[in-house]
């Protein structure tokens, strides 16, 4: 079981470790012939409280419930929001529904949901 840091900080590492249960390991590169599309992007919806704003770096931590789709446990994680305009009027300790992308890079959220908003 793997264990999440839960500062914004860990951003990149965190998006680091969800890359790689996604993508090729370098090590096998000349077997990238025979790969999957490398850009497969998966798509889930979760729920979860926010931990962290980073209205700056138009980044967000969420203590997310698990989320199939993307092949997510339960975790406490930093993610991209698609635009920093998203943030807007958001709290940390706010239960929120949020739509995420997880290509070859860092997850990214497309879409938020609050009782006074749909996206
Ligand atoms: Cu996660």
């Amino acid at each position: 079981m793997r264990t999440h840091i839960l500062t914004l900080a860990a951003i990149l590492t965190l998006g680091a470790a969800h890359a790689a249960t996604a993508a090729p390991d370098p090590a096998m590169a000349d077997m990238k012939g025979m790969a999957m599309p490398a850009s497969a992007t998966k798509t889930g919806k979760g729920v979860g409280v926010i931990t962290e704003i980073d209205a700056k770096a138009g980044a967000l931590t969420i203590k997310h419930g698990p989320i199939p789709s993307l092949g997510w446990p339960a975790m406490t994680m930093g993610f991209h929001v698609k635009s920093p305009a998203m943030l807007k009027g958001l709290k940390v300790g706010q239960k929120i529904g949020f739509d995420a992308n997880q290509g070859s890079g860092l997850p990214e959220i497309t879409a938020i949901r609050t009782p006074s908003r749909s996206t």
